[in-house]
């Protein structure tokens, strides 16, 4: 594992340097399988196109389908198929990269495969850890998964539209996220009802 990680820390360096050479800032989106990454992204890109020039890499481990749905936000996009493998690593994200012109983007969000552990131990050569939490995985997942939130900048509590729905305690998340990761910025959203989305959008324009 130390041997595999350490091959991996290599290519990310060189990822992170070229993307500095050609002014690409790169997000790492991460998040459990339907914790609404995808739909995160399609209901900000054109906000963020606005200001931006985004590209798209897409993490599954089969199918074009993320893809499929960024593609129809007009922005390019790349899909990543693991087969099977459950993170995505620098040299994926590495391939993906060549076939984008990084001369004409500011921006490339890496959607990483839907998995709460080792995405968080794969850096990929990006500038910012992202973490979507949804109301329906539980209160209690940062706890059962720290490394995750203790590696992201922000933590996005999707779906708080469900919130009256569930026995989700927003105080409990909170508190166990500030403990995990004091510095964690916290933003609450709701694809559904559009809530929260702005906040996501300045996020990623502060840090940029
Ligand atoms: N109620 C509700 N559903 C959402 C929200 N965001 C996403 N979803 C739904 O959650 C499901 C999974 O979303 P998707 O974006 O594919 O998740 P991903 O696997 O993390 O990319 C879809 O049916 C979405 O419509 C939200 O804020 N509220
Ligand atoms: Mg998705
Ligand atoms: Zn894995």
């Amino acid at each position: 594992m130390k041997n595999i990680l350490g091959e991996n820390e290599k290519i990310a360096d060189e990822n992170r340097k070229l993307f500095r050479e050609k002014n690409v800032f790169v997000i790492n989106l991460m998040g459990s399988p339907g914790s609404g990454k995808t739909t995160l992204l399609e209901k900000t890109l054109s906000k963020l196109a606005e200001k931006l020039k985004v590209a798209v890499i897409e993490g599954d481990l089969f199918t074009a389908r993320d893809a499929e749905r960024i593609e129809r936000q007009k922005v390019p996009v790349v899909q990543i198929n693991t087969a099977g493998g459950c993170h995505l690593d620098a040299a994926m994200v590495k391939r993906a990269a060549e076939s984008l012109n990084l001369e004409e983007l500011d921006l490339i969000i890496v959607e990483n495969v839907g998995n709460l552990v080792c995405p968080a131990e794969f850096d990929v050569g990006e500038n910012l850890k992202a973490v979507v939490l949804s109301i329906t995985e539980g209160d209690d997942k940062p706890l059962k998964y720290p490394l995750i939130f203790k590696e992201s900048a922000v933590a996005v509590l999707n779906k708080i539209d469900l919130i009256p729905f569930t026995n989700f305690n927003l105080e409990q998340a909170r508190a166990d996220l500030a403990t995990i990761h004091p510095q964690i910025k916290i933003i609450e959203t709701s694809c559904t009802k559009l809530t929260g989305l702005d906040d996501w959008c300045n996020f990623i324009l502060e840090n940029f």
